[in-house]
């Protein structure tokens, strides 16, 4: 039996005018530089960061270096002021979009300055902001408290926020060389990200940017995990590696919509799929998630479950941030040079 190829939709409003990815700092600019390898709807590309290594991961696209007077990487708050000098030409960059996909690693100062910024940037200017992001390794505990931070800020700021686990992904892909972890990593979000965008180059049941967006629209955080397995019962592992990374993560019963894509190989059958999407929905918001999916095949002995859960008003990540646990989300300032109405690079200067 042959299966529909992939197509991409004739008319699509959300790309009327065009979405602008904006990859900031290491992990963004290296996560952003993956999706360039797919054939997506995203009208631009731009690199942005402090560090000149970071602009090199771009394939294509505009790069933006904000530079930084020594010492300047010290706390968030001068990244931030540093970047408040390039908001003119951000908000260029968002002016003729209808969506900003923004990628950033949270937990450095970089990302966790910069993105929360440009997220804050698009709500001025009422335009849909959808935060990639991921949260740090376990080891790296000394990120946890900015991440934390950043994190709380994008959830006020972003219409919609992907969260990835470095931690997660990495016990997901045992058999990725420890040596280049982060490229392997990177190219698991990439890939996973590529297929909930639209883009496949394998036969099957795509989804969309709609069937994405439409998922994430719960006002919750939204967890992507992606875990594959060349076990005999391959899909049935991969699911349920998914299903467990949530465990870890968040309460699977407060997720109220599901996207699961499964990328297995020619012999996957619809009763596979019924018993995947069954897997899922009995394991999430009290077993009547609302569940889209999507499928390819190809030559392939790995099965791959990338699984988008949405509607979590907490998560594991809250603890990274015992400060706003505490104050119950009385406002906590985390951007005192904003309110000031200071830029902190010109505070610098004045040493
Ligand atoms: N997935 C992934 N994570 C990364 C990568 N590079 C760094 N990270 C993680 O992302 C988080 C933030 O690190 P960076 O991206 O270097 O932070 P930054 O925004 O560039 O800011 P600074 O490096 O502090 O200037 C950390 O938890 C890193 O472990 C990457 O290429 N891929
Ligand atoms: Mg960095």
């Amino acid at each position: 039996m042959s299966s529909p190829t992939f197509s991409k939709p004739v008319e699509d409003s959300v790309n009327a005018k065009g979405i602008v990815a904006i990859g900031v700092g290491t992990a963004g600019s290296a996560i952003l530089s993956q999706l360039q390898d797919y054939d997506l709807d995203i009208k631009s590309f731009h690199f942005v960061s402090c560090d000149k290594n970071d602009l090199a991961f771009a394939k294509r696209g505009e790069k933006m270096l904000i530079p930084l007077q020594l010492g300047g990487k010290v706390a968030t708050g001068y990244v931030r002021g540093a970047a408040l000098k390039f908001l003119g030409k951000i908000e260029e960059i968002i002016e003729n979009s209808e969506m900003v996909i923004v990628a950033a690693g949270l937990g450095g100062k970089v990302g966790s300055s910069i993105a929360p910024l440009i997220a804050e940037v698009c709500k001025e200017r009422s335009k849909k902001c959808m935060a990639i992001i991921t949260m740090p390794f376990k080891f790296e505990n000394n990120k946890h408290f900015t991440a934390g931070v950043a994190l709380k800020r994008l959830r006020k700021l972003a219409a919609g926020i992907i969260v990835v686990d470095n931690q997660e992904i990495a016990n997901n892909a045992p058999q990725a060389p420890l040596i280049d972890a982060y490229h392997a990593i990177n190219a698991k979000i990439g890939f996973a990200l590529s297929r909930l965008l639209g883009g496949a180059e394998e036969h099957g049941i795509a989804v969309d940017i709609h069937k994405l967006l439409g998922t994430m629209d719960t006002g919750g955080y939204s967890l992507l995990e992606v875990a594959d397995s060349s076990a005999p019962n391959g899909l049935e592992d991969a699911v349920k590696n998914a299903l467990k990374s949530i465990c870890r993560t968040a309460n699977p019963e407060s997720a109220t919509k599901a996207l699961l894509f499964l990328i297995g190989s020619e012999k996957l059958s619809s009763s596979d799929l019924h018993s995947s999407i069954s897997l899922v929905s009995g394991a999430l918001g009290n077993g009547s998630p609302e569940i889209n999916y999507g499928f390819s095949s190809k030559q392939t002995s790995t099965t791959t479950a990338i699984l988008l859960t949405s509607g979590y008003r907490s998560t594991k990540f809250d603890d990274y941030d015992p400060l706003a646990k505490i104050l119950a989300e009385s406002e906590v300032d985390d951007a005192p040079e904003t309110s000031l109405g200071l830029d902190l690079g010109d505070l610098l200067a004045l040493d």
